[in-house]
């Protein structure tokens, strides 16, 4: 991607990441995404709690804990947390039924947790995100580093190519001491199907493909914001 492009994406990311925290409303517990495009939104978040709006938020992810309270923002506990009532969060494809697939950030565990738990789970993205069908991008399987070879080997016979994540040449290791595969299925023909065959497997912790998980995607393009719901 040429710099043009990328400084258009941001400015897109940007701008659809301020149209959703505009449903932040006083007193709300609000999830926290991760990524640059849920950066975004945790920055804009930041400036209207110094502005004096009153919220506690919850964190998809280590790093995105540590830039909240940066913000000032008063943190929850996940663990204790029962009901979120709005989370923003971005994803690496989605399509209009509203289905996703994320974890490119390597965080899906917790974002899937925090749109467990919201009652009102909004997506922000730029037009690059759009798809007629998942795939293209790998599906992110965060895996109990024991069970590898046993999670590869039944992502195999679900026609999946595993590819263990690296960093520096070693393991990704996500906040929850896991690794992460990135499993290539090609163009996903039934997303649901898929989602339950991988829930089935023994010491797979959670998969990017994220089905009936999203209220509301905001897409910023080039022709402004397209509210997918
Ligand atoms: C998180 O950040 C992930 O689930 C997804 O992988 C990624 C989106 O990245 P970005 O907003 O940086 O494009 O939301």
């Amino acid at each position: 991607m040429s710099t043009i492009d990328k400084t258009q994406q941001d400015a897109e990311k940007r701008v659809a990441a301020l149209e959703a925290v505009k449903l932040i409303k006083n007193g709300d517990v609000v999830g926290l995404g991760t990524g640059t495009t849920a950066t975004f939104a945790i920055e804009e978040i930041g400036k209207q709690v110094a502005k004096g709006l009153k919220i506690t938020a919850a964190a998809s992810s280590k790093r995105t804990e540590d830039l909240a309270k940066s913000y000032g923002i008063q943190m929850l506990d996940l663990q204790t947390l029962g009901s979120i009532d709005i989370s923003i969060d971005g994803a690496d494809e989605f399509t209009e039924s509203l289905n996703l697939i994320k974890g490119g950030g390597g965080a899906l565990f917790r974002e899937k947790i925090i749109a467990s738990l919201s009652k009102n789970r909004i997506i922000v993205t730029d037009a690059s995100k759009k798809v007629a069908q998942l795939g293209a991008f790998k599906v992110p399987i965060e895996v109990i580093p024991l069970a590898l070879q046993y999670v590869m080997d039944q992502v195999a016979k679900l026609n999946g190519t595993s590819t263990l994540r690296l960093l520096n040449q070693k393991p990704f290791i996500t906040d929850n001491g896991n690794f992460i595969i990135d499993a290539d299925f090609g163009l996903i023909a039934q997303a649901e199907h898929l989602a339950e065959a991988l829930n089935q497997i023994d010491g797979l912790l959670a998969h990017g493909l994220f089905i009936g998980l999203t209220n509301k995607v905001i897409m910023a393009g080039g022709n402004g914001v397209v509210v997918f719901e």
